[in-house]
């Protein structure tokens, strides 16, 4: 039985988010309002299989995929980039390898009681984000 990433998760605390949307060439006028947002993660998962949601009251990014299958990518409304992803499980952890244009570029997700752990990582930037599950 891999983890459980359903439902929503609000939230709480976002480091470094400046410094990912700086290597990946988010221009000033975007960052200046992206990095107040509140985002809100929304999981629909079917054991390996995700239906992702990530939203805010100005850009939302939606993301499907399989655990363990190479999909292209096309990160619209952030950086407009088309890149191949894998995501597969380290234990109960999600890990995707985003690879094109930005080198290192990638993400690590995992639950922790009723949080929920990213990290964002792009060349030798890495932003931290905290979600808690809405009840
Ligand atoms: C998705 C944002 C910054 C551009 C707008 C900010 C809008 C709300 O792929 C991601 O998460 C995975 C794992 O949770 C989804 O399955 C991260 C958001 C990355 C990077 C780019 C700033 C412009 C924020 C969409």
């Amino acid at each position: 039985m891999p983890a459980d990433f359903n439902g929503q998760w609000v939230m709480v605390t976002n480091e470094n988010f400046e410094d990912i949307m700086n290597a990946i060439d988010i221009d000033f006028a975007t960052r200046k309002i992206a990095r107040h947002l509140t985002q809100t993660k929304v999981i629909v998962q079917n054991g390996d299989k995700f239906e992702t949601k990530t939203l805010s009251t100005f850009r939302n990014y939606e993301v499907n995929f399989t655990v363990g299958e190479e999909f292209e990518e096309v990160t619209k409304g952030l950086d407009n980039r088309t890149i191949q992803t894998l995501v597969t499980w380290d234990g109960d952890k999600l890990v995707a390898v985003q690879k094109g244009e930005k080198a290192n570029r990638g993400w690590m997700q995992w639950i922790e009681g009723d949080l929920l752990h990213l990290e964002i990582h792009v060349e030798d930037k890495i932003c931290k984000q905290v979600f808690k599950k809405k009840p």
